[in-house]
């Protein structure tokens, strides 16, 4: 069975579930988390950057979400997860690729300032980096995912692709930091996202994380 390494909660390991969720195959989960673990030795010989998640299977080892779905998609070609058209397919790695440099870091710091941060390392939140975060940064990038969402459906049809995976992955993350897409700015986008959450390989990779989740917000009632 192949073995994914990281944290459930981290959106770059729950894109690589959702993937696993939509091709229907299991696996075996090492919920390692964010820290010291990461940089141990072990770890580096799974994956010398250090970063989750890592998938192995047998004697190959991939470190990396957008490769990891690729290679799902690959070896269990039911239930695509790219679009047909090659000029499709390069927009649709593209845009995973954009949701992994541009949204991910800044859903990231709200998770972090706002949820994780407060409630489980018991900082206290720099509000005026969430501010920055949400009123000058993320705005640009919603606006471009805005003008490639359609109207019904997903970005590319009516199945999750790598894109819709890695821009869903991000924004569950700031929603745990109580940010949510506002849908009188960006409609689309907003729907999409209501869409995203129903679809149920995503349903099911939110109710695997949902007692770790808890486990934070309890920890905050400490
Ligand atoms: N490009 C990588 C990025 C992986 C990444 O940044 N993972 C984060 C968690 S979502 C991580 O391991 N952070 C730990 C650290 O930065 O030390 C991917 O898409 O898998």
């Amino acid at each position: 069975m192949m073995k994914l390494h990281g944290a459930m909660i981290s959106p770059n390991v729950r894109k690589a579930i959702i993937g696993f969720n939509i091709k229907g195959v299991e696996f075996e989960a090492n919920n390692i988390v964010p820290g010291p673990d990461l940089k141990k030795p072990e770890y580096l010989a799974i994956n010398p950057l250090g970063l989750i998640p890592a998938l192995q299977d047998g004697d190959l080892t991939v470190g990396d979400s957008n490769i990891i779905l690729q290679y799902l998609d690959e070896k269990y070609p039911e239930h695509p997860l790219m679009p047909e058209d090659p000029r499709d397919r390069a927009e649709c790695r593209w845009i995973a690729e954009y949701a992994g440099s541009a949204l991910f870091p800044l859903c990231f710091v709200v998770f972090r300032q706002n949820f994780v941060g407060p409630n489980f390392f018991k900082e206290p939140t720099d509000q005026a980096l969430v501010d920055e975060t949400v009123n000058e940064k993320l705005p640009p990038v919603l606006d471009y995912l805005e003008a490639r969402t359609p109207d019904i459906g997903f970005l590319f049809g009516a199945d999750l692709t790598i894109a819709d995976i890695s821009v869903l992955a991000m924004l569950i993350t700031a929603a745990y930091g109580s940010y949510s897409v506002d849908g009188t700015r960006w409609p689309k986008l907003a729907a999409f996202v209501s869409r995203g959450l129903e679809h149920p390989a995503v349903a099911q990779a939110l109710q695997a994380e949902k007692q770790m989740v808890e486990m934070i917000r309890a920890a905050g009632q400490n």
